[in-house]
């Protein structure tokens, strides 16, 4: 590459350091009052100390509205009465209600090729977008349109299609459940199942897994089961940032005699321990450790280091039969318990502490305090279903929870910990690309019209459709495509080959400058927004990870009078598209959403009585059979799963690197440089390396180096990142997403789900060349 080519920015990802990077050593401690601080100074560097207050005060509580940043449940009693947030909250809160707009003055000054030359935490930055904007083909520069001509832009472009599965209806996990389901229900009508969302790149895994061995892909565990829990088990999940509001639970169960084992490659500050800072003890620094056995795991030495601790258990067992499994249970509600038992000591104990990476001393302690329990938590996240073999490490987990009969009653359970908002809710309502028949059947009952059948395109797939020019028409319900897939230069030569891509957006993103011939960004009212039309004041609904449903009801004045609500969006976006051919009554949705509210309930289950027990405090749980022992699998039991041990192939000259979040950002949207727990300070091109490693590369501290995959004989490469000594296992390194996924290659996908391997990603480090004057 010459001086010049390294000089331009790529649109799809310019490379930029900060510059200043300043490294700390690791805290000890989460959250505390210097969270609080934190939170305000993003809070009321958005907006005016009235509006900022007035949005904290309503967030999570019963009939405000509901956070925008994670899934994690709001207590279904007492809520805290300063408000039940976190600091990661409040910054979504802050970066969605920020009075800075952007009009039509704003994308006359910046072209689209300038705005794409900023880093993502800049193009953020600059505001909440305030009207449509088009973008002609060929044109330079995003201009100002009517909605009406936007929706007849879109229809007119749909409807030229040989056929409605060259259009794609991608979700991201921030839509409610109302917006998901008249979106799904009009693409359905449309005539197609290409409904990729966030959630194949996220709980994919999960949902497979789960799905299969016990009968629904959600987790079983309510908020109260972590105070009556004796274990819980925290695999490939960073709370203390991603998840805030856990630490109070975690706390609360430790607080009553629980015991937290924590696995991660990393010693992730919020697992380490807790300082409340809703509690007076808190803000006065007095802090609770968290993790009791904290097991260092190689990146993917999970599936290993499950199955070591099954052999260990089974030995147990076979010494003294009938103290350690609930042989009950397994006789109860369980198949396969024989061909999963005769398999266990496949594998030599000592191979499987050296496959993950544990000492198998550590191992054994962890078994020993699992032998005697019967009430224990699994909780999971992207450390285990981002990986190649993930579907069966996740069965391995169940594996382990069934032979302690830990799943449907109180105090144990599984608990996959959800991202997004709503991206549970999503799928209950029908953002599927493989919808179940009996979705299908029940909406043709309800509305009369015969939806498509065939499956449609997941995300990996719909990139690979729009690639090959197979998809020409790319919608987005929100999201951030170009940044949050893998292999971000395909995945932009797919988006830029597509006659019109459309974002239902926020705020402005890199997939607004990565587009398609002609592009459309529809700005839309977000969580915080009140959602008022003829005078009256609309709200929404969402699930939450344990499946429960709450209203969210908007508060804030909206930036700008030219935004529309998602699901008036979809209306109106139907209403364009199929005219007088639909059967579905669109005006109706769009005045009162209690009518979309009651056709859910016609057509999911669980919704009986929606419009009524939505307005109850604190909403209400959907059915979870596992929840009650109730399995939905065609044998009617819970499934044992025999895996087969799966290892990643790691060369000597490679290392195996995961692509994580730093405290500091929602996904894509950058929030700041800052990743205070891990002490890192004003940069993000970084990458985690352990000093054995350094030492074989011949590396420094504050070294410059370019990353590099190879896989499917396709060469990725991401330049500049600065080398951090770090305590990470030998072979393992660890870089922050999205900066990274340019190196995530499409073809590595994890079995079964077709997930995205974000945390496997195959690579190797090396100096980064600068390139001399000529
Ligand atoms: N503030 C904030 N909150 C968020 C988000 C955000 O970006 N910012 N994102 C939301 C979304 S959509 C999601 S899905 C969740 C994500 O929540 P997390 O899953 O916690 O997010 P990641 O940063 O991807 O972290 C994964 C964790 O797994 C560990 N890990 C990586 N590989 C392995 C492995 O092989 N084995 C084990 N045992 N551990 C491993 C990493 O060290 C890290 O601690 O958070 C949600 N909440
Ligand atoms: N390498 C790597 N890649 C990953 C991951 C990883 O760990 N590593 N994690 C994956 C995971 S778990 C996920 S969930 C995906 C996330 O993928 P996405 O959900 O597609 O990405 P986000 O960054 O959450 O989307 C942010 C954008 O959503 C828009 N937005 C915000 N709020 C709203 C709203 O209320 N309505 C609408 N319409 N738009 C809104 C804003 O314009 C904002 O720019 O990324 C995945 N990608
Ligand atoms: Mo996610």
């Amino acid at each position: 590459m010459n001086k010049e080519e390294m000089e331009t920015p790529n649109a799809e990802n310019p490379e930029t350091f900060t510059g200043g990077l300043k490294v700390d050593e690791p805290m000890k401690v989460a959250a505390g009052v210097e969270a609080v601080y934190h939170a305000a100074q993003h809070v009321f560097g958005e907006m005016n100390v009235g509006r900022g207050m007035k949005a904290l005060l309503a967030l999570n509580q019963k009939g405000g509205y509901d956070c925008p940043s994670c899934a994690w449940p709001d207590p279904d009693d007492d809520r805290s009465g300063i408000a039940e947030y976190c600091e990661n909250g409040a910054k979504a809160v802050a970066d969605e209600a920020t009075t800075k707009a952007l009009r039509p003055d704003f994308f006359s000054q910046h072209s689209v090729k300038a705005l794409s030359g900023l880093d993502d935490f800049h193009i953020g930055k600059n505001g909440r977008i305030a009207q449509p904007m088009y973008l002609p083909e060929g044109a330079t520069h995003y201009q100002p349109i009517s909605w009406e001509d936007a929706f007849n832009k879109i229809a007119h472009h749909l409807n030229k299609l040989a056929n409605p599965n060259e259009a794609i209806f991608y979700t991201s996990g921030r839509t409610s459940n109302e917006a998901a389901f008249l979106y799904q229900l009009f693409t359905k009508e449309y005539g197609t199942n290409n409904l990729p969302d966030c959630s194949n790149m996220c709980h994919e895994s999960t949902s497979f897994a789960l799905a299969q061995a016990i009968g629904i892909g959600k987790g079983s565990v309510k908020l109260e089961d972590f105070y009556e829990a004796e274990v819980i088990m925290i695999i490939g999940q960073n709370p203390g940032t991603n998840h805030p509001r856990m630490l109070t639970a975690l706390q609360k169960g430790r607080s009553n005699g629980a015991t937290i084992i924590s696995v991660n490659p990393l010693h992730e500050t919020g697992l380490l321990g807790f300082s409340n800072p809703q509690k007076l003890k808190g803000v006065f620094g007095i802090n609770s450790k968290l993790t009791d056995i904290f097991l260092q795991v190689k990146i993917n030495g999970d599936q290993a280091l499950l199955k070591a601790i099954e052999y260990l258990l089974l030995e147990e067992e076979e010494r003294a039969p009938g103290t350690v499994f609930d042989t009950t249970f397994i006789k109860e509600h369980t198949a396969g318990y024989e061909a999963f038992i005769a398999q266990v000591k496949k594998y030599s104990l000592d191979y499987l502490a050296t496959a993950s990476g544990v000492p198998l001393e550590q191992i054994k302690k962890v078994a020993d305090v699992l032998k005697g329990k019967s009430k224990i938590i699994i909780c999971w996240a992207m450390g285990i279903t981002q990986h190649k073999n993930a579907v069966d490490t996740i069965r391995e987990i169940v594996n382990l929870l069934l032979l302690k009969g830990c799943i449907g009653k109180p105090g144990a359970g599984t608990c996959p910990v959800r991202g997004h908002s709503n991206v549970q809710g999503d799928r209950t309502v029908g953002i599927l690309d493989k919808p179940h028949e009996a979705l299908l059947n029940q909406i043709q009952k309800v509305f009369g019209f015969e939806p498509p059948r065939t499956h449609g395109y997941d995300v990996v797939k719909s990139i690979r459709a729009m690639h090959e020019g197979k998809a020409k028409v790319f919608f987005a319900m929100g999201g951030n495509f170009l940044s949050a897939t893998p292999d971000t230069t395909y995945t932009a030569e797919a988006l830029r080959n597509c006659d019109l891509t459309v974002q239902v957006s926020t705020k402005l993103n890199r997939s607004h400058l990565v587009h398609g011939k002609e592009a459309l960004i529809l700005p839309c009212l977000g969580r915080t927004d009140k959602d008022e039309h003829d005078g009256i004041v609309q709200f929404v609904s969402c699930e939450n990870s344990t499946g429960v449903v709450q209203m969210s009801k908007g508060i804030l004045k909206p930036i700008s009078d030219d935004l529309l609500s998602e699901p008036v969006i979809v209306c109106r976006l139907a209403k364009a598209t199929l005219g007088t051919k639909s059967v579905i009554n669109w005006d109706k949705y769009e005045k009162n959403y209690d009518a979309i509210r009651d056709d859910i309930e016609k057509v999911v289950n669980g919704f009986n009585n929606y419009n009524e027990r939505v307005r109850q405090k604190g909403g209400f749980y959907l059915p979870n059979g596992s929840r009650i022992r109730a399995w939905d699998t065609p044998n009617g039991k819970a499934n044992f799963t025999v895996t087969n041990l799966q290892l990643p192939e790691i060369k000597d000259d490679e290392l195996i690197m995961m692509t994580i979040r730093s405290h500091d950002q929602f996904n894509t949207t950058i929030y700041g440089y800052e990743d205070r727990y891990r002490g890192i300070h004003n940069e993000r091109r970084v990458v985690f390396m352990n000093i054995v490693d350094m030492a074989t590369l011949k590396l420094y501290n504050g070294d410059v180096v370019d990353i590099c995959s190879t896989y499917d004989g396709v060469e990725r490469i991401a330049h500049q990142f600065i080398v951090i000594q770090y305590d990470i296992p030998e072979k393992c390194v660890a870089t922050y997403y999205p900066e990274t996924n340019v190196l995530v290659p499409i073809s590595c996908v994890a079995d079964v789900s077709n997930q995205p391997t974000s945390k496997s990603v195959i690579v190797k480090i090396k100096k980064h060349e600068e390139v001399l004057e000529p």
